[in-house]
């Protein structure tokens, strides 16, 4: 209840950033887009991880404001780059989304606003979500629909961790996959011939379905090159990038090949 106090302090008082890791094209070495990851630097308590803060955030609510600001923050930041590199520079922005901003009646308008407000077009912005955000009920379908039909895309995070991942797909109208990165961990030591199976699987069905697969967590070459051996276009990690400020972030993309 506290550290719940302290967080609306928090949002409205500025000391929430973000920080982005890059989402690179494995196939050209291109950062095709950066996933925004929300840090609160807290006045007394120094650094407080997302990993704590955003559970508090969600069941007291303030995710909906909270997730509102990283929402319009991250989009005006993708906006601001493409400004000063060209559109080509960068081509998306991936923004994690709860499921209690999905339940929200006005989620749809909000994103639109945001959309409106900063010239970025819907395919500029991947919302992510997780496999049981996508199961909750008929009210979070209609709202993915709606924005999927706006053109937004939508990512499935932490993708094959989930209880029903193959029936998801079938039901929800997803761009993009996110292979966990359980799955990425020792996949190139053969480690776990289960895990690499998933990889694999995952890997086909985006084929099939013409999604759009991203690694996550690739810690090492010798799994990028696993990866995109095994069909991932996209992957994002420490091998790559670590999460960095926009700065940092820019000079990456300036540096592109
Ligand atoms: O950046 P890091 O790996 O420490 O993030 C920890 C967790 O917090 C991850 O599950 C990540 O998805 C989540 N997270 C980070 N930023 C946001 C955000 O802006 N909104 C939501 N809902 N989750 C976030
Ligand atoms: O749940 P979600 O996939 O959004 O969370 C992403 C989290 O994974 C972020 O907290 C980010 O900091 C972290 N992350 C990103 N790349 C790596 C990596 O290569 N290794 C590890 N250990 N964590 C990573
Ligand atoms: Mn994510
Ligand atoms: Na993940």
């Amino acid at each position: 209840a506290r550290l719940a106090g302290e967080l609306h302090d928090a949002i409205l008082g500025g000391q929430l950033r973000l920080l982005y890791q890059p989402v690179y094209d494995l196939v050209t070495g291109r950062m095709h887009g950066a996933e925004a990851l929300v840090r609160w630097q807290h006045p007394s308590r120094g650094f407080v991880s997302p990993a704590d803060f955003i559970p508090v955030a969600e069941k007291s609510g303030l995710i909906v404001p909270l997730g509102a600001w990283v929402l319009r923050e991250a989009c005006s930041q993708l906006a601001r780059w493409q400004a000063a590199l060209g559109a080509d520079a960068v081509e998306a922005i991936n923004v994690n989304v709860a499921v209690r901003q999905l339940r929200e009646t006005g989620f749809v308008d909000e994103v639109a606003a945001v959309l409106s407000d900063t010239g970025l077009c819907p395919a500029n912005l991947i919302i992510e979500v997780t496999e049981s955000s996508v199961a909750d009920g008929p009210q979070v379908t209609d709202t993915l629909r709606t924005l999927h039909d706006m053109g937004v895309r939508l990512a499935l995070d932490d993708f094959g961790t989930g209880q029903s991942s193959l029936s998801l797909l079938r039901a929800f109208p997803v761009d993009v996959l996110k292979l966990d990165k359980s799955f990425v961990d020792g996949i190139a030591d053969g480690a776990d011939r289960g895990r690499l199976a998933v990889a694999a699987a995952v890997a086909q069905l985006v084929e099939y379905l013409q999604l759009k697969a991203v690694a996550e967590g690739i810690e090492s070459e010798a799994q990028l090159i696993r990866l995109r051996d095994m069909g991932y276009r996209y992957g994002q990690g420490y091998f790559m990038a670590r999460p960095l400020p926009p700065g940092e972030c820019a000079e990456l993309m300036a540096a592109a090949p």
